[in-house]
């Protein structure tokens, strides 16, 4: 490859001029993902950045599947960003690069996750208990708060009952909304998105860290809030493992010590010696309540703006649920329309609209491209979710896109979404969010409608991260009948 390179025979992907020092920075604005899709119509869907010390590979389009899945293995890595070094001390799975021991932890987290969701009928119910719980107590405290202030900002609430699912799941119990200790851990989402997005400064420029600025304020308190965070879980695990079982395994957490404790045994070659018990729930409870959380405000959002979608969702799930019972899992396959929906919400608002950064673990070739070991590779899910070569109208909110015309979903279209990554770091939790976002859903069309004040209506904006977080808005819930609520 070298030898090509020096012959002229294979480039460095194009790219735009770059400042010193700052690089290609500031042109990013508040919209990197749209910055970038526009440089990938001038300079083609693989195209070069400098962002401070750092050059970046940005994929767009199809050179994403041609790297995360064709090239898989050369695409894997994660770069040594500074930020990276302060989630869980450096042991986050998610965040930490590639090895031989880290794809049998991957396994093993996998296979965890969906005995714990999607594993089999059983536990699909065990899964969906939770998340009914969860509604009932959130739809209770929307009618409360509705009651003392008509209008009410939902965002914390949906935080704190989208983190107590997987709190659940992973440690048997669930808080209540008063509860600031919780508050403290699940409520600095922002914060974390902020300094873990792509394109993130300290992690570009790093020696920001150094002196007295508004960006090294953000940095400590991502390691502080990172710091709390990781205490929080550890005591989990260590309460955890003075009680364990094998016998019965009460919640994720056991089901992690036990599957680790024997991993440890069986495949002594290949583990690092470190207990990664920690790191892991760290992962699966920040990744589910940052994401799913996200996910909720986007929907309650565009419901509120979409009155109409409001009672299109109501009227699909009253011909399929009737007022004796709440929606299960199994009506999935009678709701199409709440499921385009979902696809519908993922796509236009491509809340995670870069994956966490990749890296090149060789020197490797894409689309006739030479790009070095260890370059920081970003890639734009936004790019494939808004192509108008794909999408009719890209930038319109329409389910209906994705039904055919007896209304049934299509799934050519619903696997074109690109939200959950592909390849070796392809997001492992997508099951289970699609189950919990699809219960959400029905569950809030079949009790409730909700209103904004009409007076502040809410806007599509977002903060810019790993996550895009909408902007603060108000909401009013009202019943359409007490029947969830009676059931409490
Ligand atoms: C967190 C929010 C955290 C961790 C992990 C260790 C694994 C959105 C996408 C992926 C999610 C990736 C993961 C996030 C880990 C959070 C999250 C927070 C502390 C953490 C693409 O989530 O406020 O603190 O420590």
């Amino acid at each position: 490859l070298w030898r090509w390179l020096r012959q002229g025979m294979i480039h460095c992907p194009p790219g735009p001029v770059a400042w010193p020092l700052i690089g290609n920075a500031a042109q990013m604005g508040k919209s990197p993902h749209v910055y970038f899709a526009r440089m990938a119509k001038k300079y083609g869907n693989v195209f070069q950045i400098k962002l401070g010390c750092r050059t970046v590979v940005v994929l767009n389009g199809a050179s994403i599947k041609q790297a995360l899945v064709k090239q898989g293995a050369e695409f894997a890595g994660r770069p040594d960003f500074t930020s990276f070094q302060y989630i869980s001390n450096g042991n986050s799975i998610a965040f930490g690069t590639i090895s031989d021991w880290w794809k049998v932890h991957r396994k093993v987290v996998h296979s965890t996750v969906r005995m714990f969701s999607t594993g089999n009928e059983h536990t699909k119910k065990t899964f969906e208990n939770h998340v009914v719980c969860e509604f009932k107590e959130l739809l209770r405290l929307f009618v409360e708060k509705t009651e003392q202030h008509q209008y009410f900002q939902p965002m914390t609430y949906m935080v704190v009952s989208t983190a107590n699912i997987m709190s659940a799941v992973c440690f048997g119990k669930r808080y209540t909304y008063e509860d600031e200790e919780f508050r403290q851990v699940v409520g600095r989402n922002d914060q974390f998105t902020k300094t873990v997005g792509a394109g993130s400064v300290v992690d570009v420029m790093p020696w920001l860290q150094y002196f007295p600025n508004p960006i090294r304020t953000i940095f400590d308190n991502f390691k502080q809030l990172n710091l709390e965070f990781s205490t929080f879980i550890r005591d989990k695990v260590v309460e955890h493992r003075k009680t364990v079982q094998s016998s019965t395994i009460r919640d994720m957490t056991d089901a992690f010590i036990l599957a680790l404790d024997q991993l440890r045994e069986t495949a002594a070659g290949v583990t690092s010696g470190k207990d990664y018990v920690s790191p892991i729930v760290g992962d699966i409870f920040g990744a589910s309540q940052d994401t799913l959380s996200t996910a909720l405000q986007w929907i309650i959002l565009i419901l509120v703006r979409f009155p109409e979608m409001q009672v299109r969702l109501q009227q699909e799930v009253d011909k399929v649920v009737d007022r004796s019972r709440l929606p299960t899992i199994e009506d999935q396959t009678q709701l199409p329309y709440v499921m385009a929906f979902i696809y519908e919400i993922m796509r236009y608002t491509s809340f995670v609209p870069l994956t966490i950064p990749h890296s090149t673990t060789a020197d490797t070739s894409l689309m006739g491209y030479f790009i070095p070991k260890n370059s920081v590779v970003f890639v734009n899910q936004w790019s494939i979710n808004h192509d108008p070569a794909i999408w009719m109208q890209p930038e319109t909110f329409d389910p209906e896109r994705f039904l055919d015309e007896d209304g049934a979903l299509n799934k050519d279209l619903t696997s074109s979404v690109l939200i959950f990554s592909l390849g070796k770091r392809r997001c492992i939790g997508e099951d289970l969010s699609k189950m919990q976002l699809f219960l959400f859903t029905s569950l809030i069309a079949h009790q409730c409608h909700i209103t904004s004040d009409p007076t502040k209506k809410p806007t599509m904006d977002y903060e810019y991260g790993l996550t895009l977080k909408p902007h603060p808005y108000y909401i009013s819930v009202g019943l359409r009948d007490n029947m969830a609520l009676s059931t409490l």
